[in-house]
């Protein structure tokens, strides 16, 4: 914060500067939640954001008469469960003792990390967060609304499909035909995405698994042999390996005897290559992505470690959440098949329907979510909506965008958006909305470069050396440049687009449309 400070006296000679200069000091600005000036509000505002990490680390669903789980295991059972008691029952556990814990402590948390914001010339910690994209703050909100209007009707069709499926798998009662998706029957805590029900969605039952799980169990003993298996992804492209202190200094596993935060993540601690990943890695599909996921922090760390340090940095945040995705994008059932770990691989128009279901559920169901946190808190952090209010809004901008509402009804006591790993840690989180999008933007520029001319979703970059020093290279280039100059670089565009994803998912929207005709669709 002193740093930033210290910064603004050059702010009247900013245009004099080398701009490179002049960056650095303008990145400065957004480098972390700044602290307010009075020391005893700086104090409290580091403690109350410690203490609310804390608490969702050690938060714990406990049904009466059984185990308490913590969110791994509470969510490894809602992945499997079918019986909407025990969902219910899960699902109510997490969100009133995690969310309603929180709800205190972010209350007195907001005008703290405001006044943080308002000291380094911001009007809010919203204003500060959308101000980060290198385009003035109402221009990116812009943007964000654009690129949801594009992907909406995709949306919208996977949405009708899955509805119509549970009102099936669990009738009127539990599930209407019409209005919102109960939160607690999409396979996932926070209905962010709807993976898990593949097998009850599948369109065409009898088609050649996809499904590499069963082989990770079998053939992976060991979280390092998956964190390996992903890691030789990068190096078939022309990347490093990873340095010998990343093996020795991750944690790949959930400590035994104490807590810990599992909620996966990437770091680089001293900002010199010093690469670790965090997670307690278990033995599924979802979470090799994951690991690819949180690979591509590590990459993108190792590539621009050298630059001046306020340029290691993404070219804007949704970049350094789209670089794993990006790789994982790749990973197809013929590279599967190459890899090991599928057995067989059947190519026909339903094996496609498929496979485009399966990554709709994670990739498209996804979206609203995406950009409902951030709505929601950049309207908390304006002072838009009062603390009475905080529950009722959350709820409202879930209906409104994703169509999804709570199991049961919620009161102006309980703190949903405490429930959501992201709230307690402060970790802004339209970035990840932006990296669905740019995932498929680099998807579709990599693998022109790798020479691919069939239909995109059919393409895998593994081992295509030009497609890798193109990645790279942008890589390497950090936040030195804005993002538009380096997105043009690697894709010829300036702008953040969907065409890339629609153009993915056409198959699947069209065999979607057809499955829809003559139902009333809409939330
Ligand atoms: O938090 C993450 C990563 C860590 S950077 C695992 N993700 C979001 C989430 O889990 O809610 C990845 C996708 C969205
Ligand atoms: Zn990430």
């Amino acid at each position: 914060t002193k740093q930033i400070k210290a910064a603004r006296k050059f702010d009247p000679i900013l245009a004099k500067l080398d701009p490179a200069t002049r960056r650095q000091l303008e990145l400065l600005k957004f480098a972390g939640q700044p602290a307010p000036d009075d020391p005893a509000a700086a104090d409290q505002l580091a403690k109350i954001g410690a203490e609310m990490s804390s608490i969702y680390g050690k938060g714990k669903a406990c049904v009466k008469g059984k185990a308490c789980l913590d969110i791994d295991k509470a969510s490894a059972a809602m992945q499997k469960s079918r019986k909407p008691e025990e969902l219910l029952g899960i699902w109510t556990a997490w969100h009133d003792s995690v969310g309603r814990a929180e709800r205190d402590l972010f209350g007195k948390f907001v005008p703290l990390a405001n006044a943080g914001a308002k000291g380094v010339g911001f009007t809010d910690v919203a204003n500060m967060w959308k101000s980060g994209y290198d385009m003035p703050a109402d221009k990116f909100e812009a943007e964000t609304d654009r690129l949801w209007g594009q992907m909406k009707p995709l949306y919208d069709q996977l949405h009708c499909y899955t509805r119509r499926k549970l009102n099936k798998m669990y009738g009127d009662k539990v599930q209407p035909k019409t209005g919102a998706i109960k939160a607690h029957l999409t396979g996932n805590m926070w209905a962010q995405t709807w993976t898990y029900l593949y097998k009850e969605l599948e369109p065409f039952p009898g088609q050649a698994s996809i499904d590499v799980t069963p082989t990770i169990v079998k053939t992976m003993n060991d979280s390092k042999k998956m964190v390996k298996f992903a890691e030789q992804f990068y190096t078939s492209l022309g990347m490093p390996e990873l340095p010998a202190t990343f093996w020795e200094r991750s944690m790949f596993d959930k400590p035994k005897g104490k807590e810990a935060i599992c909620h996966a993540s990437a770091w680089d601690v001293t900002f010199a290559n010093d690469l670790r990943i965090k997670m307690c890695i278990q033995k599924t599909q979802e979470e090799l992505e994951v690991i690819h996921h949180e690979l591509g922090h590590n990459y993108y760390f190792a590539a621009y470690y050298q630059l001046p340090m306020l340029f290691q940095a993404g070219a804007n945040d949704g970049f350094h959440e789209a670089i794993g995705d990006t790789i994982v994008l790749s990973a197809t059932p013929d590279y599967y098949k190459e890899r090991g770990l599928l057995k067989t691989v059947v190519k026909n128009e339903k094996a496609t329907i498929n496979g485009q279901m399966l990554s709709a559920l994670e990739r498209i169901a996804f979206l609203p979510f995406g950009l409902v946190i951030d709505k929601w808190r950049w309207d908390v952090y304006a002072g838009k909506v009062k603390p009475a209010d905080y529950n009722k809004h959350w709820w409202d901008l879930r209906a409104k965008y994703q169509g999804v509402t709570p199991p049961v009804e919620r009161a102006a006591t309980d703190f949903d958006p405490g429930a959501k790993y992201h709230v307690p840690a402060n970790v802004a989180y339209t970035r990840y909305f932006l990296a669905r999008v740019l995932q498929f933007q680099f998807h579709r520029a990599l693998c022109k470069k790798a020479g691919f001319t069939g239909p995109l979703h059919e393409c895998s970059i593994y081992k295509n050396k030009e497609a890798g020093a193109a990645f790279w290279k942008m890589l390497q280039a950090g936040a030195s440049k804005p993002w538009q100059d380096i997105l043009f670089d690697l894709t010829g565009s300036r702008d953040m687009d969907a065409t890339a994803i629609l153009e993915y998912f056409a198959p699947l929207k069209t065999w979607l449309e057809e499955q829809n005709k003559g139902q009333t669709c809409g939330y």
